[in-house]
């Protein structure tokens, strides 16, 4: 089926969608490489959540992101790989090369006794053995499981043993900006928290530093390579056999990992890298997201990668080794499709305008952000300065659970509105309710965000609780998927995403649940409970505001400024450096109700600097601990 190309398209593309799903979604999947055509297009019941997308249907999703090209594009470049280090030389990978790789990293896989079903986690840095050993997983039938490069020994250590896996895959180091992170000896610690789980370690040699090393359950990348050959049949898999496992955050608890299955994802992620983007065949395409996060999956690897298009992998930071490294990148490899973080645009933004002017920037066709809510500065500094006002931004509105892009313009295609995800794809029914489930018709309102219908790349369950999945998403509002947004629906039909209505921020477009940065809080010796909130922060999006209540005795011996630093280094150690909190108030009481629940309402207002208008406070335990929080909120620094 073709592209989108006018408005008319969309129109039409869309009443197909919601008329006739099955009809609409099995015309998009007939495109690919099945070795068994599917039975049913669509089965699903969002009571008891249960949905399955081309059951019958056998495939491998690798055989579509590699194969499928090698009679029409095995030369030409599928990734473009820039080191952190702008100094060393870029790695490019062709078709027939990255087919070549994925196979014998995959017999390399074989050969440590991976099969069909078992989880292999990647705590890398982003380089192309990365996406190669994704690759490699998806090619034998093993479930992978990417974990972000800056999470903690703590946090590796909780997905890995959640998710039961057989084999970790890292690095011995793996650089960025000006630091280096050791991801070999944190993922030596993790699995020290975790013993009796990982069978092997295969570590990549990015660096020539010294390399601790377990004699028996360490291997080296290199070495195994050289043992294997390059021919790898695809292992067949039933269209929901599961892909991959994705830890995410959400209002309570642990990290839940977000299960997502094989035909559906790919049918999706293709269909929306192709049109959101008007990817045309010989367009250079840059996600500058880590592959550690779901845009990197389905926009850095599956998605581009199932089109046959060249995808660029950067292992640095926008601002290393200046904030004109986006851009002069941008130059040097002719992108036309440049997609990113609405917290990477308002940092380069900070930087002042010389970083741009040096550029040309005349390749760019097609600007995307993602991740967060774009403020409208930042929306009309990307669109003039960096598109020349003639780029199209799209703002794609999605999330790990949804697989792909959601709610967003179509580039050229669905007029822009700063600040504004605009309209749904085809495929995708968006709803508002009420507080009571009752849908929110017309325009001009506001609600919570639900989808209605079923689309092929949702998630399918999270790893190992399937109650938990329910509870989650499908069970606040009575047959819907519940995004967990708050959003508004204006005058044209646009939609606005405004935000998480649940006890989920959002820090420089990472997800963190509250209750998740309490916890590591609350290890800490001394500390006898916490309560965090978001505040606005102009770089970030949001900023962590951490109210903590200290045992006296730990009062005693350390000064605040100690505490805090200690409180900090806690949650570091914990979850990583993206939680660490920006602020923290060490205070005598929390404001509670009398059934002893946190009014965190009051902590959300004095963190963004509101003193007045706290509304009904009458049902607080102590109402005069609002007086103190207040004036303890003027010494935060
Ligand atoms: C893809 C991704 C999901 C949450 C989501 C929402 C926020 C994502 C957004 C956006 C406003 C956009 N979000 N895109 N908010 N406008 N264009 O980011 O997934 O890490 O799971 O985060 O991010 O709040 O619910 P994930």
């Amino acid at each position: 089926m073709s592209r989108i190309k006018n408005l008319e398209d969309y129109a039409v593309d869309y009443r197909k969608s919601v008329t006739d799903p099955e009809g609409f979604w099995a015309a998009q999947a007939e495109r690919f490489v099945w070795r068994k055509h599917w039975d049913e297009v669509l089965e699903y019941d969002f009571e008891d959540y249960n949905v399955s997308w081309f059951k019958g249907g056998q495939l491998n999703i690798t055989e579509n992101c590699l194969d499928r090209h090698l009679l029409h594009r095995a030369e030409k470049t599928a990734i473009h790989w820039v080191a952190n280090d702008p100094r060393e030389e870029d790695r490019i990978f062709t078709y027939r090369e990255l087919h070549e790789q994925v196979c014998k990293f995959a017999n390399v896989l074989k050969s440590k006794g991976v099969r069909k079903g078992d989880r292999v986690c990647l705590y890398m840095p982003m380089i192309p053995e990365l996406a190669i050993a994704v690759l490699a997983c998806a090619r034998v039938g093993a479930i992978h499981s990417v974990i972000f490069g800056g999470f903690s020994a703590q946090a590796l250590a909780d997905r890995v043993k959640d998710a039961g896996a057989k084999v970790l895959l890292t690095a011995n180091f793996g650089p960025r900006g000006n630091k280096v992170i050791p991801l070999k000896s944190i993922a030596d610690e993790a699995l020290e928290k975790c013993p009796g789980v990982v069978e092997t370690v295969i570590v990549y040699e990015r660096t020539k530093d010294h390399t601790s090393w377990t004699a028996g359950r360490d291997v080296w990348w290199h070495e195994e390579l050289e043992q294997v050959d390059a021919n790898c049949k695809v292992e067949i898999m039933e269209s929901e056999d599961p892909l991959f496992i994705l830890y995410t955050s959400g209002s309570t608890g642990k990290p839940k990992g977000v299960l997502h299955t094989t035909g559906g994802y790919m049918v999706y992620t293709a269909y929306t890298f192709k049109n959101v983007f008007q990817y045309e065949e010989n367009d250079v395409y840059w996600c500058t997201a880590d592959i550690g996060w779901i845009t990197g999956h389905s926009y850095i690897v599956y998605g581009p990668l199932l089109e046959g298009a060249t995808s660029v992998m950067f292992e640095g930071i926008p601002t290393y080794p200046d904030a004109g490294r986006f851009w002069r990148i941008v130059d040097r490899l002719k992108v036309n499709i440049f997609y990113t973080a609405p917290t990477a645009i308002r940092a380069l933004m900070a930087q002042g305008l010389e970083y741009v002017e040096l550029y040309r920037l005349e390749s760019l066709k097609v600007l995307g952000t993602v991740g967060e809510p774009i403020n409208r500065e930042a929306w009309e500094w990307y669109h003039l300065h960096i598109g020349k006002g003639r780029c199209p931004i799209v703002d794609t509105w999605w999330q790990t659970e949804t697989g792909g892009i959601m709610i967003s313009p179509i580039a050229g295609v669905l007029p822009t509105k700063p600040t504004y995800a605009t309209l749904p794809l085809p495929g995708i029914q968006p709803v508002l309710v009420d507080q009571e489930g009752k849908e929110i018709k017309g325009k001009g309102v506001e609600g919570n965000l639900c989808i209605k219908f079923p689309w092929p790349s949702m998630i399918r369950t999270t790893w190992g609780d399937h109650e938990r999945c329910k509870n989650t998403y499908f069970s606040t509002f009575k047959g819907y998927y519940f995004t967990g947004d708050g959003c508004r629906r204006d005058e044209d039909g646009y939609y606005r995403i405004l935000g998480r209505v649940d006890d989920v921020i959002n820090v420089s477009g990472h997800r963190l649940g509250t209750a998740e940065v309490e916890n590591a809080i609350n290890m800490y010796t001394g500390v006898i409970e916490s309560a965090v909130v978001g505040y606005p922060h102009d770089i970030k999006g949001q900023g962590i505001y951490a109210y903590v209540v200290c045992d006296s005795s730990k009062l005693e011996v350390s000064t605040i400024t100690e505490l805090k630093a200690e409180i900090m280094a806690t949650v570091v150690e914990k979850i990583g450096k993206i939680a660490r909190p920006d602020k923290v108030q060490i205070v005598r009481g929390l404001p509670k109700t009398r059934s002893g629940k946190i009014m965190r309402r009051i902590l959300r207002k004095i963190a963004e600097g509101q003193v007045e208008n706290f509304g009904d406070i009458s049902t607080l335990l102590d109402p005069s601990i609002v007086e103190s929080i207040k004036e303890g909120a003027q010494k935060v620094e």
